[in-house]
Protein backbone atom coordinates (compact mmCIF):
# COMPACT_ATOMS: atom_id res chain seq x y z
CA UNK A 1 0.00 0.00 0.00
CA UNK A 2 1.15 3.45 -0.93
CA UNK A 3 0.39 6.88 -0.41
CA UNK A 4 0.30 10.62 1.08
CA UNK A 5 -0.05 10.42 4.85
CA UNK A 6 0.95 13.15 7.67
CA UNK A 7 2.88 11.73 10.54
CA UNK A 8 3.84 13.06 14.01
CA UNK A 9 6.03 11.49 16.11
CA UNK A 10 4.95 10.77 19.83
CA UNK A 11 7.08 8.40 21.45
CA UNK A 12 10.72 7.68 20.28
CA UNK A 13 12.23 3.96 19.66
CA UNK A 14 13.64 4.35 23.30
CA UNK A 15 10.25 4.68 24.69
CA UNK A 16 10.85 8.07 25.76
CA UNK A 17 8.24 11.18 24.88
CA UNK A 18 9.98 12.50 21.38
CA UNK A 19 11.28 15.67 22.54
CA UNK A 20 9.88 19.23 21.70
CA UNK A 21 10.97 20.49 18.11
CA UNK A 22 10.24 17.18 16.84
CA UNK A 23 6.93 16.85 17.33
CA UNK A 24 5.56 18.34 14.34
CA UNK A 25 3.72 16.81 11.83
CA UNK A 26 4.95 16.80 8.51
CA UNK A 27 3.87 15.12 4.74
CA UNK A 28 5.52 12.04 3.64
CA UNK A 29 4.68 9.51 0.75
CA UNK A 30 4.48 6.09 2.84
CA UNK A 31 5.15 2.91 0.89
CA UNK A 32 4.65 -0.25 2.96
CA UNK A 33 6.87 -3.25 1.15
CA UNK A 34 6.98 -6.71 3.32
CA UNK A 35 7.66 -5.31 7.09
CA UNK A 36 8.69 -2.18 6.36
CA UNK A 37 7.01 1.01 6.19
CA UNK A 38 9.35 2.97 4.22
CA UNK A 39 8.66 7.73 4.72
CA UNK A 40 9.45 9.65 1.61
CA UNK A 41 9.71 13.25 1.60
CA UNK A 42 7.64 12.81 -1.53
CA UNK A 43 7.04 10.33 -4.29
CA UNK A 44 10.13 8.48 -5.29
CA UNK A 45 11.82 10.26 -8.31
CA UNK A 46 11.57 7.58 -11.58
CA UNK A 47 14.43 8.74 -12.83
CA UNK A 48 16.87 7.86 -9.58
CA UNK A 49 19.24 5.52 -10.50
CA UNK A 50 22.65 4.00 -9.17
CA UNK A 51 24.31 7.16 -11.09
CA UNK A 52 21.46 9.69 -10.10
CA UNK A 53 20.41 8.57 -6.65
CA UNK A 54 17.02 9.35 -5.18
CA UNK A 55 18.14 12.45 -3.18
CA UNK A 56 16.13 12.09 -0.01
CA UNK A 57 16.48 9.05 1.70
CA UNK A 58 13.47 7.45 3.40
CA UNK A 59 12.46 7.19 7.28
CA UNK A 60 12.14 3.53 7.77
CA UNK A 61 9.66 2.17 10.28
CA UNK A 62 10.04 -1.31 11.18
CA UNK A 63 5.91 -3.17 11.45
CA UNK A 64 6.77 -6.61 12.51
CA UNK A 65 4.52 -6.93 15.97
CA UNK A 66 3.32 -3.59 15.61
CA UNK A 67 -0.29 -2.35 15.90
CA UNK A 68 -2.34 0.23 14.27
CA UNK A 69 -5.75 2.00 15.91
CA UNK A 70 -7.63 4.56 15.44
CA UNK A 71 -6.40 7.76 17.54
CA UNK A 72 -9.70 8.48 19.26
CA UNK A 73 -8.17 10.17 22.12
CA UNK A 74 -6.37 12.08 19.09
CA UNK A 75 -9.12 15.36 18.50
CA UNK A 76 -7.40 17.71 16.53
CA UNK A 77 -7.18 16.00 13.31
CA UNK A 78 -9.65 14.21 11.96
CA UNK A 79 -9.13 10.39 9.88
CA UNK A 80 -5.43 9.80 12.97
CA UNK A 81 -5.00 6.64 13.58
CA UNK A 82 -1.84 5.42 16.30
CA UNK A 83 1.16 3.28 15.20
CA UNK A 84 2.83 1.43 17.98
CA UNK A 85 5.81 0.15 17.25
CA UNK A 86 7.88 -3.64 18.95
CA UNK A 87 10.63 -0.82 19.91
CA UNK A 88 8.39 1.38 21.58
CA UNK A 89 8.00 4.17 19.34
CA UNK A 90 4.61 5.51 19.00
CA UNK A 91 3.20 7.57 15.99
CA UNK A 92 0.30 9.54 14.50
CA UNK A 93 -0.63 9.33 11.00
CA UNK A 94 -3.45 11.28 9.42
CA UNK A 95 -5.23 9.58 6.33
CA UNK A 96 -6.87 11.66 3.61
CA UNK A 97 -10.65 10.16 4.74
CA UNK A 98 -12.45 7.36 6.66
CA UNK A 99 -12.20 4.85 4.22
CA UNK A 100 -7.87 5.64 4.02
CA UNK A 101 -7.64 5.36 7.51
CA UNK A 102 -9.40 1.78 7.83
CA UNK A 103 -7.61 0.75 5.23
CA UNK A 104 -4.02 1.66 6.01
CA UNK A 105 -5.35 -0.03 10.24
CA UNK A 106 -6.23 -3.24 8.53
CA UNK A 107 -3.25 -3.51 5.99
CA UNK A 108 -0.75 -2.46 9.29
CA UNK A 109 -2.26 -5.16 11.10
CA UNK A 110 -2.61 -7.87 9.15
CA UNK A 111 0.95 -7.78 6.94
C1 LIG B 1 4.96 20.70 18.04
C2 LIG B 1 3.99 21.06 16.92
C3 LIG B 1 2.87 20.02 16.84
C4 LIG B 1 2.19 19.89 18.19
C5 LIG B 1 3.19 19.55 19.29
C6 LIG B 1 4.28 20.57 19.37
O1 LIG B 1 5.96 21.65 18.11
O2 LIG B 1 3.44 22.33 17.16
O3 LIG B 1 1.94 20.43 15.85
O4 LIG B 1 1.29 18.80 18.10
O5 LIG B 1 2.47 19.53 20.51
O6 LIG B 1 5.22 20.19 20.35
P1 LIG B 1 7.36 21.53 17.29
O7 LIG B 1 7.04 21.84 15.85
O8 LIG B 1 8.23 22.52 17.92
O9 LIG B 1 7.85 20.12 17.44
P2 LIG B 1 -0.29 18.97 17.87
O10 LIG B 1 -0.46 19.43 16.47
O11 LIG B 1 -0.82 17.58 18.10
O12 LIG B 1 -0.77 19.95 18.88
P3 LIG B 1 2.69 18.43 21.65
O13 LIG B 1 4.07 18.70 22.23
O14 LIG B 1 1.59 18.64 22.60
O15 LIG B 1 2.66 17.06 21.01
Amino acid sequence: KKGYMKRKCCVDPNGKRTPLGKRSWKMYYCTLLDLVLYLHKDEPDCRASPNNPDVSPPHTIRIHHSLATKATEYRKKQHVFKLETSDRAEYLFQTSDSKELQAWIDTLNFV
